[in-house]
Order: C-alpha cells, then structure tokens, then sequence
C-alpha cells in the first residue's frame, strides 16, 4: 500500500459513499415492487454485458444491516442512497405501497443507528415501466408524477433526512436513455431525447418545491460535470469542445444557475432548441435556489471537430454535436478504458467556480474508479490502482479547495462492486468486493485506505 501523506481537508469536511437502487438491491419483485426501465432493458437479450440483470445484484434489500455496518466500521459521516421509485409506486403514480416505504425507513433508522447520516437521491435511473409506456420522460406528465413520488417519500422519511438530492446525471437519462440508447429505455431518438432533458430539470424543479413544502433543510441536484478538453489548439476543435461543453454540462448548469438555456444551444442544436415543449414559467421552477451541486467526476473528455456521423437528421440534432470523443494519450486507464487524470478534477472545479458566482456549495456525490480486482493468495484484494486513483483525486480536490472552491464533502463510488448498467457486474468499482457467487462482501485495500483518511482527518480536526 502507499506510503504517500495523505492528503487534507478543512474541519467539518464530509466524506461518504454512494450507491444507487437498481445497481445493489436486487429482489426485484419483492414487496410489491413494480418493474423499472432498467428491468425491462437488462432482460432484452443483447443489451447489457454477459446479459446480466440487477434481479439479485448485492441482494443490499436483504443485506442492508451488513452494508449498514461496512459503512460503520469504514466511519464515514454520510451514505448516498437512491430510493427506486417503482417500490414506492409500483406503477408510478397513486397511492404508496408501504411495504416498499417501509424498506428505506428500516434502512435510515440502521443509518442513523450507526451515526451515518443518510442523504438519498430520488432518482437514480429506475423509472417506473408504466410511466415509459405512457412516454416516459419524453412526456411532460412524468415530471408531474415525479413530484408526486417526491411528496411520499418526503413525508415518509423527512423526518429523518435532511439532505435531499432530486436527480441523478439528468444527461444520462435524457441523452444516454433516450438518444445514444445505450442506457434504458435504449430510445434513439432526437427531439424526445430534448424534451426529456427538459421535463428532467422541470421535474427537479417541481421537487425541489415539494421537499421545501415538507421542510427538507437541504435540497439538490447531481450532474455529471464533463471536464472537456480540445484536442488541438485550432479553432476548429475548441468549436468543438465548446459544443460539447453545451451538451454535457450547459445544458443543465444555465437553466439550474443563469435562469436561461445557453446562449449558443442553436449552433448545437438548431431548431430542435425552441421546442413546444418548453412552456412560459418553467424556468422559474427550474432555477429555484439550491442548497447543494452534487458534482460526479471520473474522467476528462477530450474532442476534435468532425461532420456529423448520423444519417439520422434529429439525432443529430441530439446528441451528434461533431465532437467525437479522441483518445487521451499518456495516461494510465482503468477497466472502463478511461484515462486517469486528476488534474482535470481540479481544472473542473475552479473552473467552475470561476464561470458561475452565485453557485452553492459543491458536494462530490461521486469519484472513483473500476480496476480489476482478483483475491490474492493472501485472501486479500490489493487494488492499488484504485488506492492511487483515489489518493491522487482526493489530492486534486484537495488542491481545488485551496484554491478556493467550496466543497463540503465527497462520496466514493462506490461502497460496494455493483451492476454496472450496460456493462453488468464486468466492471467493478466497489471498495467492497461483492462475490456473486456467495454473495459475500469483502473489504479491498481501498477500503482500509479510504478508513485510515478518515480516521487521519478526525484527529487533525479534534487534534
Ligand atoms: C455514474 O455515471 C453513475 O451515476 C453511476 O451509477 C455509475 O455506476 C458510475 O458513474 C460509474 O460508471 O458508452 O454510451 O454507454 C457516470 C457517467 C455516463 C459513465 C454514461 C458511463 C456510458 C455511456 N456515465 N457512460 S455509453
């Protein structure tokens, strides 16, 4: 293991783990729970690595008190959780069903039993199958529903939880879901994949009110902010990046910050941008204030200028921004091909901090790294690689709020190895390693790492 210092962080700083529903839960019919998109598209034949599904996954429904005390004995501050909607309504609209209720209110008494506060996010990926058949998030009633979901589970648990966070990666719902197809609903498609990126920041924005209605203390959203990088210093390729920019992070940051979508969404999307969709007040409900930005961060993009590559006139106009992904030479990648480069987190970060003023305090809700984890002889997982990358993003983030941006807690990614979406259990990002097999969980070297920073900070902070 490393021997490098450890890298530090202002007193009260959080750190945490993250998780997501469909990802770790398993018992996928338990309680009455409802079928999700993402059951729908793990069981289609072809779509998802080695044609897994998350029917099992961690069995996490069965094991929370297991997880509960890995995250005890790891002695972090905060567990990032989702709540699947569809045990909640199992078909996304009308009264609860308590049994499913009743799971998240077992698991944020173990929680809170632990001294972990639980903060959940209320949508992770897992929309209801009856809800995508009446459109999905293409529909602007979904993000009506959502707030009615939202308004159950603000009453079941809010007294309770303080920290709320309403979406997960608007992007990969709206552009993955609904345009690349990729990701369920698998839908390619282009100015649904627009109307559902915007029914997604509606929806936010009509949970966020509900959560205040039911006296949540903090409120926010989760994006998955992409650092871009050009790949050459022509104006050609920054055009590019620049596009790119407006489809990752644009998109979401200036109706959520700025009150307006960006100014240069009709380079990128042409007409596609004014759709009947958008109505007169959205906006307001879009921008109301925010307590947190719940920022994810993996990886840099970089991008060149190219034609378009899509026959297909209004994917185009979706997601084919001529500004195809390049190969980043030099660094070190993990088993999702992605390059590490810690320094794009805290480029990331300043930037960011330097474009938009007025934005609140930065929570990391997620970082780190799938490797490939075999058990040694010793009957240990010694995942170095993961130790690095998590030592050297921890020092970046380190290094952006010296800089200056006002971050206030980070959660690794993730407790445990988990169903991957596309790529099924063939990636593992967990700190946990989870057998499939016996369904056993096995602390890596990661975790003992991740254990010993926190152990560090709390005595520098009470030292
Ligand atoms: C996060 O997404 C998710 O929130 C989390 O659930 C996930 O487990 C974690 O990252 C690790 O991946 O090649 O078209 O299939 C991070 C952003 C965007 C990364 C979609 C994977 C796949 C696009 N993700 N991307 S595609």
């Amino acid at each position: 293991m490393t021997t490098d210092p450890l890298p530090t962080f202002p007193a009260g700083f959080l750190f945490g783990a993250a998780t997501a529903s469909y990802q770790i839960e398993g018992a996928a019919t338990a309680d009455g729970r409802g079928p999700s998109i993402w059951d729908t598209y793990s069981h289609t034949p072809g779509l998802v690595l080695g044609g897994h599904n998350g029917d099992v996954a961690c069995d996490h429904y069965h094991r929370y008190h297991e997880d509960v005390a890995l995250l005890r004995d790891l002695g972090v501050d905060t567990y990032r959780f989702s709540v699947a909607w569809p045990r909640i309504q199992p078909t996304g609209s009308g009264t609860a069903n308590p049994k499913g209720l009743d799971f998240y209110d077992r698991l944020v008494d173990a929680l809170l039993a632990a001294g972990i506060e639980p903060v959940p996010t209320l949508y992770h990926w897992d929309l209801p199958q009856a809800l995508e058949d009446a459109g999905g998030w293409r529909s602007r009633d979904t993000a009506e529903r959502f707030a009615e979901y939202t308004t159950i589970v603000a009453e079941g648990l809010g007294d309770r939880v303080r920290r709320w966070i309403t979406l997960n990666e608007p992007f990969c719902s709206a552009f993955i879901g609904y345009a690349v197809g990729r990701h369920a609903p698998g839908a390619r498609e282009g100015t649904p994949a627009l109307a559902a990126a915007h029914h997604l920041l509606l929806a936010h924005g009509l949970a966020t009110r509900r959560l205040r209605a039911a006296g949540a203390s903090e409120v926010g959203i989760t994006l998955n902010l992409d650092r871009l990088l050009a790949a050459s210093d022509s104006p050609a390729d920054r055009a590019a990046a620049d596009r790119a920019e407006t489809l990752h992070n644009r998109v979401w940051l200036e109706p959520l910050f700025n009150g307006a979508y960006p100014a240069n969404e009709d380079e990128v999307w042409g007409p596609l941008a004014d759709g009947s969709f958008r109505r007169e007040g959205d906006l307001d409900i879009i921008g109301a204030p925010l307590d947190f930005l719940g920022v994810n961060f993996y990886r840099p993009i970089m991008v060149a200028d190219a034609p378009h590559n899509e026959p297909d006139p209004a994917l185009r106009t979706a997601v084919d921004v001529r500004a195809p992904e390049q190969p980043i030479e030099g660094p070190r990648r993990t088993t999702m091909d992605w390059p590490v480069v810690p320094d794009a987190f805290t480029d990331l970060l300043v930037d960011l901090d330097r474009r938009y003023p007025g934005l609140p305090p930065i929570l990391i809700t997620e970082n780190g790294s799938a490797e490939p984890d075999e058990v040694a002889a010793d009957g240990k997982v010694h995942d170095t690689d993961r130790v690095a990358y998590l030592r050297d993003h921890l020092s970046a983030l380190s290094a952006a709020i010296k800089a200056g941006v006002d971050v206030r807690g980070y959660f690794v990614w993730s407790l445990l190895d988990n169903f991957e979406w596309a790529y099924g259990y063939e990636r593992r990002f967990g700190i946990v390693r989870v057998d499939y097999d016996t369904l056993e969980r096995l602390p890596k070297d990661s975790y003992h790492w991740y254990r010993e920073l926190i152990a560090a900070h709390r005595r520098e902070a009470t030292g």
